[in-house]
């Protein structure tokens, strides 16, 4: 038995938290059990290291510690969480993932392209998504809603280029790998938006 995994991209105040519980109560009301998850994050240990990334702080963070920061969550959170309810037939939906790393830590930060294939391929192995709906919103919009929140985290404090860097790169993955990714204009209004989930709620009931 195997479950479905889905995975919600896309820049800072893109939409995706506001749409994901939305997408399960589709699934849900299909008959499907759902289980409704992040990055990084998703487990109490993966948790700590989301605030451990997160945190502002006086020592900088060196980008190779972010890098690996973020892929030890990702083990713990692959190990505890995403394949055992996999394994179990569930729907898995999960705020960001591996392309979020490609974006952040690829084009953002400018890392290494093999090292993060290498942890890619330690951490993730096969357990790539099914679908990957990108929420493709222009920086400025983006940052606008975000900024409305009380304090920026330690990445959201970054400048406009980086983030542009970032929107580019997803943009780019999503035309390599047409198959598997899925690009809304997440600029519209959040019932615009949903009326564009709503045909990919039907091509996910469809495979099975
Ligand atoms: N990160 C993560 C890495 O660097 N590498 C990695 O590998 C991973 C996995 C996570 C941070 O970690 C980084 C990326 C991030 O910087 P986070 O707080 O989870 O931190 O950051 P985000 O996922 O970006 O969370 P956001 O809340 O900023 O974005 P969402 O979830 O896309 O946006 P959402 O739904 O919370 O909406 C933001 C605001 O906009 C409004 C909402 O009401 C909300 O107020 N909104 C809309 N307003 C108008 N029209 C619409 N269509 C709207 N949609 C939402």
């Amino acid at each position: 038995m195997s479950g479905y995994f889905i995975t919600l991209e896309g820049g800072e105040g893109a939409g995706k938290s506001s749409n994901m519980a939305w997408l399960a109560e589709r699934l849900r009301a299909a008959g499907k059990t759902v289980l409704m998850t992040r990055e990084p994050g998703g487990t109490p240990l993966a948790e700590s290291i989301r605030e451990v990334l997160l945190a502002p702080g006086d020592e900088a963070m060196a980008d190779n510690t972010e890098l690996l920061l973020v892929f030890a969550a990702r083990a713990q959170h692959l190990a505890e969480k995403i394949r055992p309810a996999l394994a179990r037939g569930e729907w898995v939906l999960c705020d960001r993932f591996v392309d979020a790393t490609w974006a952040y830590q690829g084009a953002g930060r400018g890392l290494d392209r093999d090292a993060i294939a290498a942890l890619e391929t330690l951490v993730v192995a096969a357990n790539q998504p099914d679908m990957t709906i990108l929420f493709d919103v222009p920086v400025d919009e983006g940052m606008a809603r975000a900024g409305k929140r009380a304090a920026l985290d330690r990445i959201e404090q970054e400048d406009r280029v980086f983030f542009e860097r970032i929107r580019q790169c997803y943009l780019e993955r999503a035309g390599q790998q047409p198959e598997r990714f899925r690009v809304l204009d997440a600029a519209q209004s959040l019932e615009r938006v949903r009326d564009q989930l709503g045909p990919l709620v039907e091509e996910m009931l469809a495979w099975q």
